[in-house]
């Protein structure tokens, strides 16, 4: 009886099996270990928007409340202006329904980002520079601003960015 026990190792059954992931992952499948891959890739990424704030170093608050509401989804407040080596701690509260995300990068390192959620939408942040906050709760993030320009904050959850969820944070 040993002949007729399946073997995924028989050519034919393996070229079955890498022809079904192939069609998965037309529609947007990914392998687990492939997506853990681009993740741990994504840490090790320089950040855009100055570097991890030290704790033993002051610091100020700024709260930002994020929320939907007819069809909108936005931070507020959505403008922030900063002193070039301040350290920012970002108190960021969701008093929203769904999950969302406040995510501190260039708008171009975003955009890329962005592009990168599409492909993988359950990706959640827990980052020195994102967070993703489930409805009802809180994060924090401490942040030191050491290049001057614009930067932003954003949700990269598909939809939301377009349904308003950027801010700007100037440093000066
Ligand atoms: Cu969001």
């Amino acid at each position: 009886m040993h002949e007729r026990a399946i073997n995924i190792f028989e050519p034919r059954k393996l070229s079955i099996i890498v022809a079904l992931t192939a069609g998965l992952q037309m529609f947007g499948w990914v392998p687990p270990l492939q997506a853990h891959e681009g993740h741990a890739r994504e840490a090790e990424e320089h950040f855009s928007a100055g570097e991890p704030g030290d704790p033993k170093k002051p610091f100020r608050i700024v709260e930002i409340t994020m929320r939907e509401s007819d069809g909108t989804m936005s931070y507020q407040p959505k403008a922030l202006v900063v002193k070039r080596g301040e350290q920012i701690k970002f108190v960021v509260t969701n008093a929203g329904v769904l999950v969302h995300e406040f995510v501190l990068a260039s708008t171009a390192d975003n955009l890329k980002h962005a592009a990168l959620m599409k492909k993988y939408p359950d990706m959640e942040h827990d980052d020195p520079n994102g967070k993703t906050v489930p409805p009802r709760a809180k994060a924090e993030m401490l942040w030191r601003f050491t290049r001057a320009g614009t930067f932003e904050f954003s949700c990269l959850i598909p939809g939301h960015r377009e349904a308003g969820m950027t801010g700007t944070v100037t440093v000066k």
